[in-house]
Formats: structure tokens, C-alpha cells, sequence
């Protein structure tokens, strides 16, 4: 019988069913019934096969997992001979059937399932009898297994390169009890820094003397970086603090970790903690310093990308997302921030044999190159979605300070052979000493700073470097005016001297204007302030460096002692905030940078006495020996970097190079 036959009958006689049999005569009623027993049984049928259809018919919510692309998860295997795939014992599509297999999978599957669920609940069970203590303890140690696997995949060994002459890195006392003396004094000072931030503000980017804890501002973001011991370290090695240098290390290898959710500044973080951890690297050789340098730089590489490759002042270290200061020019980038990558850069893809470093500095200089510069100078902001100028205004102080200084020590860092550089820091301080570069009523050559068309006759401490950077400039420039470049720095580092002479504390103000009779001091209160910064003593170690006149050491001294009688306190050194006032307050931070570069420079001041080829106090006070300038060059942050005897062309990262 076929159900086409059987439906139409049961349509017709149902209505009668529900008639009474009392209705109806004897024989019709007993067909009825045998007909409503067919009826029945008809049914039964029915049910019984579309109960089974429900069962038996494949799950269609299998194939919709399948569409989703989930294969590699959901595919527990692919017989790729026979173009099958099954899901979970099911056959997809393919060729080759065999009914027999597949019950045999099922049934292997089952008894999996099953015996996963008894584990399962015998774990369960077990861990319920477990103190919650006990718990605890099992979670942690798989936790710790976890990230000492991360671990040692983060710290594979990378490729090994020649490393350049290490020259002048241990050199020995003076002899002269004097120089002696000084050079004691400023290690002193480097260990009461050093101390009072290992017991008060350990971990923390910076210390607060006063209030003796951590402290840290927006370019670290929000997390504790140990800012500090980064940039510390390169100054204990040279002074021979190794107890120290190894606390640092120790604390760098366990502690500093970059896969955190913290906005940062490119800028300071390159300068700081890559700078100082590579020159860490080159100075004591371990390979800890030059894993996390690489580490952080490629935490860094999101910020640039942006439509031009100017990289973003910021970046998240997490999420890679990057963004300008608000203040910046309608969100521009800014000339000293993304011109202050290039050495740290070519030195990562030296290291590491990976060109993507060089390429993104590289990118950056092609891009400036080919735009057009007003009156030939280079606007502090750019606009990195646009490429194009921001505001007008050119500085060689802050904002724009440092994108100079880089020029020049990529072609010294290139062993002067990357002549691009050269031209480009020629053409540029050509168009500064145009523009901006005046001498006061009262005969002080100072630098100012070009706002709209203007000369504004102000000039900032930051801006003191330059005289330092005309120095190191001075052989190798265009058309041989060595002499005069030798001369512009002695007047820059004489008028800066004199910002410091002219105040009580004689520290120098933040900014000093030559205007309105004013000449070399601070007008605005909120200029005033003496941060611990050590720009002005840079120069006068340059100064002594090239000339050896012992007025540069002299100053020098002077800075320091300053420093010490009026930034000292029990808990460190902390910045002032009038450098007029006899009875001056503190700003209560210890700036890394005063570890990292003015601690450093004074010391080395005693180290040079030949007239050989450059930032700072302990280099102030050191014998020529220490880090010669023909084989090392300082980033902006004093980080010593050797210079690379290569050609460019060995940049690229191409190991045969190497
Ligand atoms: C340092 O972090 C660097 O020298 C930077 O280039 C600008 N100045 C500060 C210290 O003043």
C-alpha cells in the first residue's frame, strides 16, 4: 500500500469517527470499526517513520559550523586521497562510503566523549577535596609554566654580529689627586641618585625625593617601566659602579616587559630605553639588553602606521594603536620626535639582520628630502596624515632640537660615509645661521626661534646643546669653514654660561630672552625652573674636547657644584623652580635624564685632553680615553653607540654583509 492511497481515504472517513455508533445500523458499524482500526494502525505508521526521520536525517547545525571556516577546529581529520572529509564521523561529501567505518568512528567517538566526561568528573572530584589554598598554588604554578614558555620563545638568541672595536671603555685613574677628587665627587653624586631610587622608587620610571616614592609622567604611559635603571645603566658601567650595573640588569631580565597596555612616547622611548639598552648591549655584552631593545622596537613599529610613514608621537604598547598630542599643530607629528629615530634604528637592523628598521628611518629622510622647506628652514610640525607643514615655526631648541643633532651623527655613526646626511645637516645649519642666529645688543650670539614669519628673540636651555653640536660639526663642513663652526660654538657656549652666571643659584633658567634690555635671563615665572637638565654642560664638554681650553672644564665644575649645593637633598636630587631666588623650592623629581647625560658628561670631562673629535658632567672629568669620538657616538640621550665601519649599502640587513 501506498500512502497517496491511504491519505484520501482516511480524509473522507474521518469526519464519521467522530459520529456515535448509536447513529448507525449494526453491520455499518462493525466495517467502521475495522476501518477505524486500519485507521489507526495507518497512523501508528506515520508517527513511527516521521520519529525516525527527526533522528536519522543528518544535523544540519554541522554544516552551518562547516560554512563558518571553522574546518581546522571542527575537522578532526581529512583523508585528502580520497577528497573526504568527515565531521565528527560524519561523511561531508567526498567519494568511497563505507558504512561499516563510520560506525566503527562513532562508536570510537562515543567511547571517547565518554571517557573524557569520567576524567573530567574524577578531576572535578579530586580538585573539590582540595584546600582552596591548594587550588590556588596549581593555578599559579601552571600560570608560571605558562610564561616561562612565553618566555623562552621571546628570548631566542638572535643571529650574532661582529661587534664593533670596543675601544676606551676601561680606562684607569688619573694620576693628578685633583682631577682625582672631582671625578670621586661626581660618582658620589651618581650613587646618591642611584640609591635613593633603588630604596624609594625601584621599579618606577622616576623618583620623588621629596616625598621619597615613584614617580612618572605621560611619555612612560601608565606603567612602571623602571625608566630610570634603563637609563642609568651605561653611566654605572663607565664609572665602574658594577654592583649597581648588576642590580639594573638583574631587575631589566625579570621585571621589564613590554606587552602592556600603556601609551607611550616613541620619542622618549627610543631615546631612553632603546638607546640605553643598546649601548648597555655594546658596553658589557650581554645579550639580555639587546633581546629587549629589539623586543620594545617592535612594540614601536605600529606608530608608523599612518598614511605617510610619519610615525605617530605615541603608540599603545598592547594594542599598537597610535595618536599625536593634541596640542601638536592640529595633531601633527613633531620634527624632533620622528627626526630622532635614525641611529637607534640603523643599529636594530644591524643587530638584528632585519632591514624594516632602517627602511622606516629611511623613509622618513626620503620624505623630508623631497619637500619644500620655507626660506630652507624645517617647520617643528608635519602632519602625518597629510604630509604636509603644520604651523610654521622652526627651533632649534625644543620640538626641533634634536632632528639636527641626528643628521650629523648618522653620517658620523656611518663612519662618515653617509653623505646624504652630511648635506642635509650642511643645508640646514646654513639656513639656521641665516634665519635665526643673531648677536644681542650686548654682543651675546644666541639662537632663536622662527614663528610665523618672525624671529622671536628667545632662546632655551634645551637649545644650548647646539653649541656643542657645531663643534662636533666643525671638520667636515662645507667648504672647509671648520674655524667658524669652532667659533659658533664657543659663542653659543658663552652665552649660555652666561644665563647660568647671571642667576643666583647660577643654574640656568629654562628659557632667557635677549629683548627689550633684557639679555641672557628669564622674564616669565614659569621660565625659571632648572629641571636637573644638561644641555648647557654638553657643550662646554664639547668645547673642551675640541679646544682644550680648561674654562670649559672650569664651568663645568661650576655646574656641578651648583647642582649639588642647591638640587641635593636627603632623598636624592629634585629640580628648582627659580634659579633667581635665594631660597629656592623643589619641583621633587629626579629626572632619568640626570643619571643617563649630566652625571655622565661631567664625568668624562676628565677623561679627554687630546684634541680628538664631542654630550656632558662624569665625561667633564675623565682622560681622553674614554670613549673616543672617533669610535663612539652619543644619541640625544648621551647612550654611547659604536660607530658601524660600514658602508650604507650593509644596512640592508643582508647577513653577508653582516
Ligand atoms: C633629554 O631627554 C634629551 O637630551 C632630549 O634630546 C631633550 N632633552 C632631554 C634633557 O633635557
Amino acid at each position: 500500500m501506498s500512502a497517496p492511497a491511504l491519505l484520501p481515504l482516511a480524509g473522507r472517513r474521518l469526519p464519521a469517527l467522530n459520529l456515535g455508533a448509536s447513529s448507525f445500523p449494526h453491520h455499518r458499524a462493525t466495517l467502521r470499526l475495522s476501518e477505524k482500526f486500519i485507521l489507526l494502525l495507518i497512523l501508528s505508521a506515520f508517527i513511527t517513520l516521521c520519529f525516525g526521520a527527526f533522528f536519522f536525517l543528518p544535523d544540519s547545525s554541522k554544516h552551518k559550523r562547516f560554512d563558518l571556516g571553522l574546518e581546522d577546529v571542527l575537522i578532526p581529520h581529512v583523508d585528502a586521497s580520497k577528497g573526504g572529509k568527515h565531521l565528527g564521523g560524519f561523511l561531508i561529501h567526498g567519494q568511497g562510503h563505507d558504512e561499516h567505518r563510520h560506525r566503527e568512528e562513532e562508536e570510537r567517538l562515543r567511547n571517547k566523549i565518554r571517557a573524557d566526561h569520567e576524567k573530567a568528573l574524577e578531576e572535578a572530584k579530586e580538585k573539590l577535596k582540595k584546600s582552596r589554598d591548594e587550588i590556588q598554588a596549581e593555578i599559579q604554578t601552571e600560570k608560571n609554566k605558562v610564561v616561562q614558555e612565553l618566555k623562552k620563545k621571546d628570548s631566542k638568541p638572535l643571529p650574532p654580529v661582529p661587534l664593533p672595536n670596543l675601544i676606551g671603555i676601561n680606562s684607569g685613574e688619573p694620576a693628578d689627586p685633583d682631577i682625582r677628587e672631582k671625578r670621586n665627587k661626581i660618582k658620589e653624586m651618581m650613587k646618591h641618585a642611584w640609591d635613593n631610587y633603588r630604596q624609594y622608587g625601584w621599579g618606577h620610571n622616576e623618583l620623588k625625593p621629596i616625598a621619597r616614592k615613584g614617580h612618572s609622567t605621560n611619555i612612560f604611559g601608565n606603567s612602571q617601566m623602571g625608566a630610570t635603571i634603563v637609563d642609568a645603566l651605561d653611566t654605572l658601567y663607565i664609572m665602574g659602579l658594577h654592583d649597581e650595573f648588576r642590580e639594573g640588569q638583574e631587575w631589566i631580565d625579570k621585571n621589564l616587559d613590554f606587552s602592556v597596555n600603556s601609551e607611550v612616547s616613541v620619542f622618549e622611548v627610543n631615546i631612553r630605553f632603546i638607546g640605553g639598552l643598546l649601548a648597555a648591549y655594546y658596553l658589557s655584552g650581554q645579550e639580555v639588553f639587546k633581546i629587549k631593545a629589539v623586543q620594545l622596537a617592535g612594540k614601536l613599529l605600529p606608530a608608523f602606521n599612518t598614511p605617510t610613514g610619519i610615525p605617530w608621537a605615541m603608540v599603545n604598547l598592547k594594542s599598537g594603536v597610535g595618536r599625536n598630542w593634541g596640542w601638536a599643530s592640529a595633531g601633527s607629528s613633531i620634527l624632533a620626535e620622528f627626526g630622532t629615530l635614525h641611529m637607534e634604528f640603523v643599529h636594530l637592523s644591524y643587530l638584528t639582520g632585519d632591514p624594516v628598521y632602517y627602511n622606516k628611518v629611511m623613509h622618513i629622510r626620503k620624505l623630508l628630502q623631497k619637500m619644500d622647506r620655507p626660506n630652507g628652514l624645517y617647520p617643528n610640525y608635519l602632519n602625518p596624515r597629510t604630509g604636509r607643514w603644520g604651523q610654521h615655526h622652526t627651533s632649534v631648541g625644543g620640538l626641533g632640537d634634536s632632528f639636527y643633532e641626528y643628521l650629523l651623527k648618522a653620517w658620523l655613526m656611518s663612519d662618515k660615509t653617509d653623505t646624504e646626511a652630511r648635506k642635509m645637516y650642511d643645508d640646514a645649519i646654513e639656513a639656521i645661521e641665516k634665519h635665526l642666529i643673531r648677536k644681542s645688543n650686548g654682543g651675546l650670539t644666541f639662537i632663536g626661534e622662527w614663528k610665523n614669519g618672525h624671529l622671536e628673540r628667545k632662546m632655551g636651555h634645551l637649545t644650548c646643546f647646539a653649541g656643542g653640536m657645531f663643534a662636533l660639526g666643525a671638520d667636515g663642513s662645507r667648504d672647509d669653514k671648520a674655524g667658524h663652526y669652532l667659533q659658533l660654538g664657543a659663542e653659543i657656549a658663552h652665552t649660555c654660561h652666561e644665563s647660568y652666571d647671571r642667576t643666583t643659584l647660577k643654574l640656568g633658567p629654562e628659557a632667557f630672552k635677549f629683548d627689550g634690555g633684557v639679555e641672557a635671563v628669564a622674564v616669565r615665572q614659569n621660565e625659571k625652573y632648572y629641571i636637573l637638565r644638561p644641555e648647557v654642560i654638553e657643550t662646554y664638554w664639547y668645547m673642551w674636547r675640541f679646544t682644550h681650553d680648561p674654562k670649559y672644564r672650569q664651568w663645568g665644575w661650576e655646574a656641578t657644584q651648583a647642582i649639588d649645593k642647591y638640587c641635593r637633598v636627603s632623598g636624592g636630587f629634585s629640580g628648582v623652580k627659580d634659579v633667581y631666588s635665594s631660597s629656592p623650592t623643589y619641583d621633587d623629581v629626579q629626572q632619568s635624564f640626570f643619571l643617563a647625560e649630566t652625571l655622565k658628561v661631567v664625568w668624562s670631562f676628565f677623561f679627554f685632553s687630546q684634541l680628538s673629535g664631542p654630550r656632558y658632567l662624569y665625561l667633564l672629568f675623565s682622560n681622553d680615553d674614554l670613549l673616543p669620538l672617533d669610535n663612539w657616538v652619543f644619541n640625544t640621550e648621551a647612550h654611547p653607540l659604536p660607530v658601524l665601519h660600514l658602508a650604507n649599502t650593509t644596512l640592508s640587513g643582508n647577513p653577508a654583509y653582516r
